[in-house]
């Protein structure tokens, strides 16, 4: 189907009060969810209005404003590749530690306030930049002091290390990751995200090793696409990862390992409908999962560019299967309950 934002709604619209109720009220967990894909729209509009009249210029104001009016439209991709070039737009207004806070505050603000909330837990992941007003560093500690402003049983943060970075520059990431979860702030795990086909692979085996060292959870991107070669996906399983973004385009013998290894796979629906990696929910791979009961997380991805919301995502899996996958409450909080148990674990607090 074309239009998957109307279906979201379609499939919200589909259920009945009671079972809307039951999905409300079931606790959920987002664990897949990137900072700068999920900025409310008039959150990046108050941005744009106030860039327009500051010196910054790294990137024009026009671009801003395309951008901008490109994701209020409704993004519509040809293929997945499309994606990534949204983000200079949005990045040039989280580009200062006030506006990343102001763009943090408001995302933690949709998954997490309100009775009841979208997500009971939220761990929440994006990629350090350095930018000529902060550090990696700083970059990480202003997403921190927002995460911390709830209680550790509602949010914490991963740290994304992006397939375009060089060794360098991802260790910086992992290296202040680490040292911030030894202070005891709130970093939870890694991620390795971005262009599925840029990079090599081998480049970030010492990251992540690094980072499963310090206690760190690991969360990789995987098989995101087709093109995806077999030595990439067999070299990010070799970092033992705890859980797999996506995780679309996996062999039978990937697939087999996965279970045996019992490593959940973060499943964004809309995502994939809408970057075209999946043709139908009929055809999604989440029913590979739910046939051997193997651990799954539903989460949004990003709620700017695709319109959904974690309640959104869960509709598909109640409506019926014109509109969604048809499961039963029963089976819909199980699969709440594997991503409440999927969650990394907490620092200690510091000695
Ligand atoms: C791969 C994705 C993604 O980190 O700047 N990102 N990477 N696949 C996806 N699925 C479609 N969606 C988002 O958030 C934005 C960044 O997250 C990654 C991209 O690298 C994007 O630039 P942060 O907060």
């Amino acid at each position: 189907m074309d239009d998957i934002v109307g279906h979201v709604h379609v499939a919200l619209a589909s259920l009945t009060p009671s079972q809307l109720t039951f999905l409300q009220n079931l606790p959920k967990a987002e664990l897949h969810a990137h900072l700068n894909g999920c900025i409310p729209i008039h959150v990046l509009q108050e941005l744009a209005s106030e860039r327009a009249v500051s010196s910054d210029t790294s990137i024009s104001n026009e671009i801003v404003q395309k951008g901008i009016e490109r994701l209020k439209a409704g993004v519509v991709l040809k293929e997945i590749h499309d994606f990534f070039g949204l983000f200079p737009a949005i990045y040039a207004l989280t580009s200062n530690p006030s506006a990343l806070a102001r763009a943090t505050h408001a995302v933690l603000a949709q998954f997490l306030d309100g009775v009841p909330s979208q997500a009971a837990y939220l761990e929440l992941r994006s990629t350090p930049r350095e930018t000529p007003d902060m550090s990696r560093l700083r970059y990480i500690q202003t997403v921190l002091d927002e995460v911390e402003r709830y209680p550790p049983e509602r949010a914490a943060l991963i740290v994304s290390v992006d397939r375009r970075m060089s060794e360098e520059v991802a260790r910086d990431c992992v290296e202040c990751a680490v040292r911030l979860r030894k202070e005891g702030r709130r970093v939870v795990g890694v991620d390795l995200c971005g262009d599925p086909l840029a990079g090599e692979m081998s480049t970030f085996e010492q990251c992540f090793r690094l980072a499963k060292e310090a206690g760190l959870g690991v969360t990789l991107h995987i098989a995101e696409t087709r093109e995806n070669t077999i030595d990439d996906t067999l070299k990010l399983l070799s970092f033992s990862p705890d859980r797999l973004g996506h995780a679309t385009f996996l062999g039978a013998a990937e697939q087999d390992f996965v279970r045996n290894t019992n490593t959940c796979v973060e499943i964004c629906l809309t995502s994939n409908l809408l970057c075209k990696t999946v043709e139908t929910l009929g055809d999604h791979h989440i029913r590979y999962y739910l046939k051997y009961d193997h651990p799954v997380c539903i989460c949004t991805d990003d709620t700017l560019p695709f319109r959904n919301s974690l309640l959104g995502e869960y509709a598909l899996l109640m409506a019926a299967p014109s509109f969604g996958l048809g499961l039963s409450e029963a089976e819909i909080t199980r699969i709440a309950q594997m991503g409440m148990d999927s969650r990394f674990k907490l620092p200690s607090p510091p000695k």
